[in-house]
This record gives C-alpha cells, sequence and structure tokens, in this order.
C-alpha cells in the first residue's frame, strides 16, 4: 500500500508540475517506502520583460539631442519643423532612458539623436544593452521607432560581457546595396539554417512613419519551426534545444547593440536642403527573455547591491548562471541540466559521465539521456561500464582514467576476449591461468594447450623410449608407435632380411657375422 501511496502522490505531483508550466520546479518532497526524499527536476526561471533590468549606453558622446536645444521636423510634412529638443527642459527632452520607461496614459516618450547636420558624413549611433547576465531569448525583440524606421541598421550581440560581438541581424532597405548580403526572412529558413545571421527587408522599407514603427528580432518564428505556428508542441523544441549545436547558444546573450547606420528618409534620396527631417528615436525596448540558469534555477532575482540579476540555484551548484559546483560538491564534474526527458527533464545532478564524455544524447524512443563517446574504455548509459575486453579496476574510483583494465586473455588459451568482474578469463580445454595462458596437468602448451602425448606417470614411453616435452616419444629403433609400444619386428616379418638403411643396424650385423665366423674358424 505505502508503494501505491507514493506512486499517487509522484503522479499528483507531476500533474502539478505541468499545470505549473514547464520546468517551474526544481525539486519536490515525495514520500516513498523509506521516508520523504527530495525528488529533483530539471528547472528555469520565467520570461520576462528584461527592460526593466538593462543598462544603456549611447554612443558617440553627444549623439543625444538638445544640447544646444535644436529644432527638427518630420518626413511627412517637411515643413512643420515646429518640434523642439532641449536636454535641460525635462518637457522637451529625450533622454536615453526614454527607450526603457514604462508609458503611462499613452504618452508616447523617446530617446532621439541630432539631426543629420553633417550630412554627406553619415549620420551613426550605437545603442548598447547591457545586463551582466547571460539571458535566453523567449519571444521578439521588439524596438519602436518614432517618426520612422532606420533604412540600414544592424543588431549584435555578445555572450561574453561585452568582449567579443558578433552580428545577430542586419536590417536594410537594400540588403545587397548595404551589407552585400541578398534579402531573407526566418520564413525562408529551414530547420538546419535556423541559426543563420540573416539580412531582411522587412522593416526597413518606407511605409510611413505612423504606419508601422516596430522593428524585430524574430524568436517566435524560429521557434515555430520546431515548437509548431502556436508554440503548442514546446517539448520538440526543448528536445531540438539538446540536440541541435549551437540552437540554444543562439537564443543565448548579455550584450545587444543597436548600430544605427542610416536614418529613415521617407522613401525618397536624401534632400539636403532639409536635414533636420532626419534623425533616430526610439519609444521603447522589448527584450523578453529569462535568466540563463543552466536548468538549475526556478527563480532568478535582484541581488541588493548592483540590481544585478542572480540565478538563485538549486541542485548545489552556485555562480550567476549556476555554472559551477557548489564547495564541497565538487567531486562531481558540474553539468548543465537537460530539457530531457520529457516532461521532467534531468538536472544532471546524476546524470553523470564521469569525466569520461563531455557529451549527453537523447534517445527518442528510449525517453532516457544518455552519455555518447565514452573515453577510457568505458561504456553505458553515465559511461560507468566497462568496454568488452575491459575489466574494472576495484581501486579506481569510477571518474579515474585508469578505471577499466584490459582483459589481456591468451588468444589462443582462451574462448574469446573477454572477462569477468575480476579480470579472470574464459580458457578453452586445458589450459588455465587468470589469462589462460597455462596449461592444466596432463596437458602442454603450443599455441594453445593440448593433451599430453607422454609423461613420466600415466603415458610412460615403453621399450626404452625417452618423452620429448610430453610432445613424442623418441623411440630405440627397433620400436615405433605413439609410446614405442610395437616392435619394428612384428607378425613373422624376416627382420634380418631387411635392407640395411641403418648404421647401427649394419654394425649390429657385422658383429655377429663376426662372431659366427670366428665360431666356424676356431678349432674345438
Ligand atoms: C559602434 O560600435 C561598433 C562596433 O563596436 C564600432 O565599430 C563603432 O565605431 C561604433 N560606432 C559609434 C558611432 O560609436
Ligand atoms: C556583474 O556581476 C558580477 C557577478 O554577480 C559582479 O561580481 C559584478 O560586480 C557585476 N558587475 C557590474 C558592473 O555590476
Ligand atoms: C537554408 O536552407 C534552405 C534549404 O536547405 C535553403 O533553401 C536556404 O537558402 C538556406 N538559407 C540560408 C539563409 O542559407
Ligand atoms: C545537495 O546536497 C545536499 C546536502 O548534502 C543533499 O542532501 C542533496 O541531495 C543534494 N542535492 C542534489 C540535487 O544532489
Ligand atoms: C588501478 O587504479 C589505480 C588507482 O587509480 C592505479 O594506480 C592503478 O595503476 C590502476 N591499475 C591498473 C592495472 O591500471
Ligand atoms: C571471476 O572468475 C574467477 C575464476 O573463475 C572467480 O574466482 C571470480 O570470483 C570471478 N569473479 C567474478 C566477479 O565473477
Ligand atoms: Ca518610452
Amino acid at each position: 500500500m505505502p508503494r501505491l501511496l507514493s506512486a499517487v502522490l509522484l503522479l499528483l505531483l507531476r500533474c502539478l508540475a505541468s499545470t505549473l508550466g514547464q520546468y517551474e520546479l526544481c525539486k519536490s518532497l515525495v514520500s516513498t517506502d523509506e521516508g520523504s526524499v527530495w525528488e529533483h527536476y530539471a528547472c528555469q526561471p520565467k520570461p520576462r520583460s528584461m527592460k526593466d533590468f538593462m543598462r544603456i549606453k549611447v554612443d558617440p558622446p553627444g549623439i543625444t539631442c538638445g544640447r544646444p536645444p535644436e529644432r527638427f521636423c518630420t518626413l511627412e510634412n517637411p515643413y512643420l519643423c515646429s518640434d523642439e529638443c532641449d536636454a535641460l527642459n525635462p518637457d522637451l527632452a529625450h533622454p536615453p532612458q526614454l527607450m526603457q520607461d514604462n508609458e503611462r496614459n499613452g504618452l508616447i516618450t523617446y530617446w532621439q539623436t541630432v539631426t543629420w547636420r553633417n550630412h554627406p558624413l553619415p549620420l551613426l549611433a550605437n545603442v548598447t544593452m547591457s545586463w551582466n547576465k547571460s539571458l535566453e531569448l523567449t519571444d521578439d525583440i521588439q524596438i519602436s521607432f518614432e517618426y520612422g524606421r532606420p533604412t540600414i541598421m544592424a543588431l549584435d550581440k555578445s555572450m561574453d560581457h561585452g568582449r567579443s560581438w558578433q552580428p545577430y541581424q542586419f536590417y536594410a532597405d537594400d540588403c545587397l546595396d548595404a551589407f552585400n548580403m541578398p534579402p531573407k526572412q526566418v520564413r525562408d529558413l529551414s530547420p538546419a539554417n535556423i541559426t543563420r545571421v540573416i539580412c531582411t527587408e522587412q522593416y526597413s522599407r518606407w511605409v510611413g512613419s505612423k504606419g508601422e514603427k516596430n522593428v524585430k528580432f524574430e524568436v517566435r518564428a524560429r521557434f515555430a519551426v520546431f515548437a509548431g505556428p502556436r508554440l503548442q508542441n514546446m517539448d520538440n523544441l526543448y528536445a531540438r534545444m539538446e540536440s541541435m549545436k549551437g540552437l540554444k547558444d543562439f537564443f543565448t546573450f548579455t550584450n545587444l547593440r543597436l548600430r544605427l547606420l542610416r536614418p529613415a528618409l521617407g522613401g525618397t534620396y536624401v534632400q539636403r536642403d532639409n536635414l533636420l527631417k532626419y534623425f533616430y528615436a526610439i519609444s521603447n525596448i522589448e527584450v523578453p527573455a529569462r535568466c540563463k540558469c543552466n536548468l538549475h534555477a526556478s527563480q532568478c532575482l535582484p541581488d541588493e547591491d548592483g540590481g544585478n540579476l542572480q540565478c538563485q540555484c538549486e541542485h548545489n551548484t552556485t555562480g550567476q548562471d549556476c555554472q559551477r559546483c557548489k564547495k564541497g560538491f565538487k567531486a562531481k564534474s558540474w553539468k548543465a541540466g537537460s530539457y530531457l526527458p520529457a516532461p521532467n527533464g534531468t538536472p544532471n545532478t546524476y546524470c553523470e559521465c564521469y569525466g569520461h564524455s563531455n557529451r549527453c544524447s537523447y534517445i527518442d524512443y528510449l525517453n532516457i539521456v544518455t552519455c555518447v563517446s565514452c573515453k577510457h574504455n568505458t561504456r553505458g548509459q553515465n559511461c560507468q561500464h566497462c568496454r568488452l575486453g575491459f575489466y574494472r579496476n576495484a581501486s579506481a574510483e569510477l571518474d579515474d582514467e585508469s578505471v577499466c583494465i584490459e582483459c589481456n586473455c591468451n588468444q589462443m588459451g582462451s574462448v574469446h576476449d573477454r572477462c569477468n568482474g575480476t579480470g579472470f578469463c574464459q580458457c578453452k580445454d586445458g589450459a588455465t591461468g587468470a589469462k589462460c595462458d597455462d596449461c592444466l596437468p596432463g596437458y602442454y602448451w603450443k599455441q594453445g594447450c593440448y593433451p599430453n602425448v607422454c609423461d613420466e606417470e600415466m603415458l610412460l614411453c615403453q621399450n626404452g623410449g625417452t618423452c620429448y616435452q610430453n610432445l613424442k616419444c623418441i623411440c630405440p629403433p627397433e620400436f615405433k608407435g605413439v609410446l614405442c609400444q610395437h616392435s619394428r619386428c612384428e607378425a613373422g616379418k624376416d627382420c634380418n632380411g631387411a635392407s640395411l638403411p641403418h648404421p647401427s643396424t649394419a654394425t649390429l650385423l657385422l658383429g655377429t657375422l663376426l662372431t659366427y665366423l670366428l665360431a666356424t674358424l676356431t678349432p674345438h
């Protein structure tokens, strides 16, 4: 009964976990026959708007409008130049923080740059967003431009806190002209090249400054390639995250950078006589993401001092991204959790490969996660067994490189090259010893063990023969047979009439002849 009860409890718990949403629970107390124990699951924090935690920096210095105060015009009506930007007047200032504020009462607030007074020098601006935390995109990045979207811009990302950068997506009204790239859309991408960096013309063409304000980095459309159009099959996406190289990393970042390379032009060429209508203005940057906690935390909270996000690590891990083992838990190598197997994943506090592999893979039809390419002659789901032909070194830990010792079975003496848990090989008839390189009594070794032909006990050589290395009897000339048991003069044959092949026989005959001659010649 208690077993049934605990099974029911476990089932209830799993249901609860699934109503909570996937991977929201890191562990739970489960009753079993042995009392209450913790069950551990792969877990991740909920997505949220990361706008609230980003630090924004704009470059170059002086790019923000209003110092000194200036006028600007609109693209639709170039003669309407009544708008003003003044950094010192709160009602007319357009500082960078207006890209991340929470707008109220329908009042749109925006950061605005200086106008393109220096034409034909390009009007360039960088907007760099930093979080000091690894994040994973969960939905589209959306940048809202007032007064028209740029005709050329690039989105870059960094995964190492700004030390190195890589392009994320290019945007232009003419991709070939601006970046020498053919225009693409996410829907042109196949599952295999979904992480390709593309240039898109979708968000850069002139549609009127109020027509469409948003520029997106499409996350949802990329997820949909694996999870279906309504993202109904997230399990499939998560399975791909585990198996497809670079997929998880593609959505991971610590910093983003918008490089604004040419402002909206109103659908025509630059009109040099009115450069006050060319500038950039961004009202909002939406970055829906979750903290990357390597599937070891379900909470991610700002710390007290810096306001930096910090995973609340479980599974005896620690670090900003739960990327290390806690002190005292170093015996096991650290490992990220896995989304697999569905539905609860693996916290990987026990999907260990004992240091013999650094790759796990999901086997669909078995619904298990297993180590792949186990090294050091190990094998098994956790590289916890020795390969055939090897046995476990009893004095070595499982994560020792010399945990598996070669059986070294003698090829001639053993049935096959495998051995048992203590290194004993399986011997052929007559062979013995741990490696089967010895013979049992009554057998001799000659590329394997063969029954003795002769010996000093039971299989004695007869008629004066001598036993040579248990292999054969060396018989006196008159005898033959395996044990020299047959006389050469048997069955009434005339031994004397035989030819004289042997010098010793000749000597013998000569002796007999001499004796005979002497006997007849000597007078009695
Ligand atoms: C923007 O960032 C890029 C890449 O780091 C840099 O090469 C460029 O000079 C920056 N542009 C401005 C206007 O600061
Ligand atoms: C970034 O985060 C790390 C780890 O939480 C912290 O030690 C460091 O001071 C932070 N840096 C900044 C600039 O906030
Ligand atoms: C992605 O792959 C598909 C088919 O494999 C190909 O048609 C398409 O051009 C590729 N896209 C890019 C951007 O390379
Ligand atoms: C973490 O360490 C504690 C204390 O040793 C242990 O009881 C617990 O089972 C560990 N948790 C995991 C997920 O390994
Ligand atoms: C067995 O493991 C011990 C401890 O690591 C090591 O010193 C020893 O050499 C290993 N034995 C063999 C035969 O490899
Ligand atoms: C291996 O075989 C040897 C010899 O038959 C035996 O003494 C030993 O107990 C076996 N070891 C195991 C682990 O089966
Ligand atoms: Ca705003």
